[in-house]
């Protein structure tokens, strides 16, 4: 079978964008849609897109997609997302991506037509990052998070989704629930990176996905009474910076068994290293692997940060922001990927993907490329160029299966 292309060590593809979006200041790269960054990525997907004789066009959420041949139903679409997390890895989102341009190149180049609509679809705002909900191109599609919710999203300035998607050519009238689109899609095939130790464990460049864990965000603000630093003595305060330290530590305890439970973002209110703050925010993201598993840990954690903040006397309010459950991937489809590629093995991941999102509509599948770093959310990330490359001769594989 012919191979794909490879440059500077890296699938031909992924070294043109290996500069663009790096974060000198967290390492890594950081790449948040409609920033200069996930801009410039856009337009290197256009550009490659096009270069492959493929049809683009931005739904109206903010997707992009690339047709194979002409548009319609029950299309073939594979692809995953350009943003990352603030300081993330080179290969989550982007490999997937590259990958499946790459996996239409080879067939092209093999003289293959399709016979079914194909499509290359890059998801918007996968990671959150900007606006705070992941998968936020997928969940818009969907109708898994209504318009209205999602123009008021607000980033780190307070510029709104809508504001933003209006600055880049997304009519915020017309964002949300796209059943057109949607219905295109007979089944979707998201590569991507793995994230954890699974494949290094089981000593495999690739696996089919099988499960990813229930998952949400929670907002938890701390309350209490911003005063000098100097002026108030310590058994006179309440500070919430208190009551969120001894929250967070109780969040930590009550995760057992499968349950994750991190806080990886908190906010002091104003902010002064002078100032007792009146508001400390934290952000949770637990996870569990059934959906009633993450409900009650995030029931326990809700009790346990009440009376954390009580000890202060200070207040905690926890308010979801997102929720994602359990996603069990079709399978019919996940063995005729295994009869495909061979002795291939499954594994659950404990990532959320546009590919979960898109399960509850379409027959959806994942192909995870190992991480020998074990390693990801972190400029650590790594896969080796070999994988990657054994990553899109199996993503080709399926792909002529399909069309
Ligand atoms: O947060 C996640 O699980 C994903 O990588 N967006
Ligand atoms: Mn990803
Ligand atoms: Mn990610
Ligand atoms: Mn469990």
């Amino acid at each position: 079978m012919i191979q794909p292309a490879v440059a500077h060590g890296r699938l031909t593809g992924l070294d043109e964008i290996v500069d663009v979006g790096r974060d000198r200041v967290r390492g890594g790269y950081s790449r948040h849609v409609w920033d200069t960054a996930e801009l410039e990525l856009r337009e290197w997907f256009r550009a490659r897109a096009a270069a492959l004789g493929l049809d683009v066009e931005t739904d109206r959420n903010g997707n992009i997609w690339a047709w194979w041949g002409s548009p319609g139903a029950d299309a073939v679409v594979l692809g995953s997302h350009l943003d990352s997390v603030p300081g993330g890895g080179e290969f989550d989102g982007p490999l997937g991506v590259a990958s499946a341009l790459d996996a239409i190149a080879m067939l092209q180049a093999d003289g293959v037509t399709p016979t079914r609509p194909c499509a290359v679809v890059v998801f918007a705002e996968e990671e959150g990052s900007r606006f705070g909900v992941a998968c936020l191109g997928s969940r818009l599609l969907t109708g898994a998070m209504t318009a209205d919710r999602v123009r008021a999203l607000t980033d780190a300035d307070g510029v709104t989704f809508a504001d933003a998607a209006a600055a880049n050519g997304t009519d915020p009238r017309f964002v949300g629930h796209d059943p057109e689109t949607l219905a295109r899609i007979g089944v979707f095939i998201e590569l991507h990176v793995e994230q954890g130790r699974g494949l290094i464990d089981l000593d495999s460049p690739l696996a089919v996905a099988s499960s990813i864990l229930a998952h949400g965000r929670w907002r938890i603000d701390f309350t209490g009474e911003g005063n000098h630093a100097g002026a108030t003595r310590m058994a006179d305060r309440r500070d919430p910076m208190i009551a969120a330290s001894r929250g967070i530590l109780a969040i930590r305890d009550a995760a057992r068994g499968d349950d994750r439970a991190t806080v990886g973002r908190i906010e002091a209110v104003p902010g002064g290293t002078n100032v007792i703050p009146s508001r400390v925010t934290t952000w949770l993201d637990a996870r569990s692997d059934l959906d009633g598993d993450a409900r009650s840990l995030v029931a326990e954690i809700t009790a346990r940060v009440q009376d954390a903040a009580a000890a202060e006397q200070c207040e905690a309010r926890v308010t979801e922001e997102s929720w994602s459950g359990q996603v069990v991937f079709d399978p019919a489809l996940r063995d005729r990927l295994a009869a495909t590629l061979g002795g291939i093995p499954a594994l659950p991941t404990g990532a959320g993907h546009d590919a979960g999102i898109l399960s509850a509509h379409v027959p959806t599948a994942m192909l995870f490329v190992r991480n020998p770093s074990g390693v990801s959310h972190s400029p650590e990330e790594h896969a080796t160029l070999e994988d990657c490359v054994a990553g899109v001769v199996a993503l080709t594989h399926v792909l002529r299966g399909l069309v």
